[in-house]
Parts: structure tokens; sequence; C-alpha cells
């Protein structure tokens, strides 16, 4: 089998034959092979292994048929390796040791040590043989990780984290800028073993306002992007329920913006304009729907911009009861719905 490009070609904007996908959270409970894996071994055993990690990534390609394959992993893996302790606790996610107060705590966050994660290099080694699709690497924002290492856990209306930055500003630009170099560093680690692409996942900064995004966050993702420049392979920037950050998201860096399944495709083409390539962004609860129901919404997204760089996926992570057959099924109406004669 030859190696299918058509994603990469796709981030780059280039003319492809149909339009390419893939989808969030591809990996995970609603496949039953995935659920075998986990009933004997924890998530971060599963990254801690890779063969299995490997495994558990290709699982989906050849399941669904998608056009790309993103690492198995979690955005929390490169924190342990910065002095960071944390736990996932099933149905909560990740839950943090001893959350971030004080300018000290940031102080004492290390440079990212990557001795400590050697098991991703292997598995990234592996599937660099394996694969026949690219391998999207990824790494969560530096707002969403620090999120989690100031509420302690998932939050709803990110109290805590607000309050570090409005009342602890030079603390608050601190941890950014450290998880901004961590971060760079697991990415181009990702790059040099054989990732062909790159996808930062900052899902909960739509909590914010553009004020605030523009004075907190987005220095240190410009930043962030700046540098991942250099590695010379496509940068996705995705973030959940940030319509109203489009434009600012875009400024701090990217070659495709995510969009969420809350907002309007064809407006965020109009907003961002042609030359940038979109990856969306269809409502994950919509392949609960009757098929008939799903089709017509899939072919509204499709039909909603040009071919041309999209990448089609969901506007936010698989859910765990969702139908493989029904997945399976969009994936083939995606390929040929959007093929050009
Ligand atoms: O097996 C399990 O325990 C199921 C839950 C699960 C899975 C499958 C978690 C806990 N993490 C993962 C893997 C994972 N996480 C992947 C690889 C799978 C794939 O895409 O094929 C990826 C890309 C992530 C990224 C991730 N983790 C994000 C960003 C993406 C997003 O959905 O916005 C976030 C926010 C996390 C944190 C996290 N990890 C796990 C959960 C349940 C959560 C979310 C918790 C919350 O609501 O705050």
């Amino acid at each position: 089998m030859q190696f299918n490009d058509t994603f990469l070609k796709a981030c780059r904007n280039e003319h492809t034959d149909y339009t390419p996908m893939w989808i969030m959270r591809q990996a995970g409970r609603y496949q039953p092979e995935y659920r075998k894996v986990r009933e004997k071994y924890s998530l971060v055993e599963i990254c801690h292994h890779p063969e299995i990690c490997a495994e558990v990534t290709i699982l989906p390609v050849e399941q669904l048929k998608v056009d790309a394959a993103i690492l198995f992993s979690d955005i929390m893996i490169p924190l342990d390796p910065m002095g960071i302790r944390f736990e996932i606790k099933e149905s909560v996610g990740p839950v943090i040791d001893n959350p971030i107060k004080t300018l000290q705590d940031v102080e004492r966050i290390s440079e990212i040590d990557l001795d400590k994660i050697d098991f991703v290099r292997k598995t990234v080694q592996i599937l660099k043989q394996e694969l026949k699709v690219p391998l999207i690497g990824f790494c969560g924002a530096p707002f969403t990780l620090a999120s989690y290492m100031i509420e302690g856990g998932p939050s709803k209306n990110f109290m805590k984290t607000k309050t570090f930055m409005y009342t602890q500003p030079d603390a608050w630009h601190l941890l950014m800028q450290k998880l901004s170099a961590g971060m760079f560093t697991y990415l181009q680690f990702q790059v040099a073993n054989g990732a062909s692409a790159l996808q930062v996942f900052d899902s909960w900064v739509g909590n914010l306002t553009a004020d605030d995004y523009r004075q907190y966050i987005q220095p240190h993702a410009k930043a962030l992007f700046e540098k991942l420049k250099v590695l010379n392979v496509p940068l996705i920037h995705f973030g959940f329920s940030a319509s109203h950050l489009l434009e600012l998201i875009q400024e701090a860096g990217g070659d495709v913006i995510g969009i969420d399944w809350k907002t309007s495709l064809a407006q965020a083409k109009q907003r961002l304009g042609q030359n940038v390539a979109l990856q969306g962004n269809l409502d994950p609860v919509s392949l609960f729907a009757p098929w008939e129901v799903l089709e017509k919404k899939t072919a509204y997204i499709l039909d909603s911009i040009p071919q041309r760089g999209h990448i089609f996926n969901l506007g936010h992570g698989i859910l765990p009861h969702t139908n493989v057959a029904q997945v399976q099924r969009l994936v083939e109406f995606v390929h040929t719905h959007s093929r050009q004669p």
C-alpha cells in the first residue's frame, strides 16, 4: 500500500482528490477493542508500553480508514517529566497531586526531561514504520495545561485559573513561558522521531474573553507557534467553543485552524480568509442521529466551504457510546461525497 499524504496536502491548502478526515479522540472508549485493552492497562500504562500504544494508535486507522493517525497519549503525559505529578481518574479526567498556588510552585517546575518519556520516542518510531498515513503529534496548549495544574482537575468556570492570572500576573507569565518552552521541546521530539503534523489543543481557552486571551495567552501561544515553524510540518491550532477568539487564535499561529462544532464553518472561512486550511466540525452527538440525518449534516458541512484546504473532523472528541459502524459509514461518505470528478 502506498503512503496516503492527502491529509498533509490539505493542511498545506493544496489540491486533493477528496476531503481527508480523522477524528479527535479516534482511539478511545467507543471501540470494543480499546475497551478490551483498558481492562488490562490504565491509560498511562498504555502510553508506557510502546507496542501496545502503537497498536491502539493504529486501530482506528485500520478500522475507520481515516487519513491520519494521532499518537495515543494524553495532554498530561509531558507534565510528569516537568515534575508535575498527576493521575487520570476514571470518569473524571486528569487530577493533579499538588495544584499550583504560588510563584514558588511555578519556579519549581523543571525543564522537560525527555529521557523520562523515552516510551514516546519508541512508540513514534514504531508508528513511523507501520503507518501508511501521516502521524499527528500533539500537545495541550499552555492555557489548557495550566488550567489543570491550577484547578487540580477538570473545571467548569476556571475560577482558580483566572484568579491566579489576575492576581499573580508575573507567576502566570512565568508558568506560560515554562509550558510553552516545554511543549516546544516535546513537539520537536515527536517530529524528530516521526510525527509529520502537529496539533495544539487549547481545549478550554474559549472560556476567556478576547481581551484576556490577548493579554494573558496570545503572546505565549505566538511564541510557541513561531518556534514550531522551524520544524517544517503542518501545525493545527484548535480551541473549543472559541468562536469569539478565532481571529486571535489564527494570529497566534497555525497552518490549519480547528473549528469546534458550535461555530459555522462557512463563517469561519469568511473571517479567516481563503488561504488558511480549516479542520472540522461535525457535532459529535450527530453520530447518534439516524443515518439520513447524519448524512444531511455531513453533506452540509462538506458543501459549505471549498473542498481545497478542508480536513473533515468532529468539532470535538468522539463520545464513548458512539457506534463504530456509524463512524465507518461517515468516513466512507465524506470520502465519496467530496471526491472531485
Ligand atoms: O481510557 C480512558 O481513560 C478514556 C478517557 C481518555 C482518553 C481516551 C483520556 C482521559 N485521555 C484519552 C486519550 C487522549 N487525550 C488522546 C488520544 C486519543 C485520540 O485522539 O485518539 C488525546 C488527543 C487526548 C487529549 C486531551 N486530553 C485533551 C484535548 C482534547 C480535547 O478533547 O479537547 C484534553 C482536554 C485531555 C484531558 C483529559 N484526559 C482524559 C479526559 C477524560 C480528559 C478531559 C477531562 C475534562 O473534561 O477536563
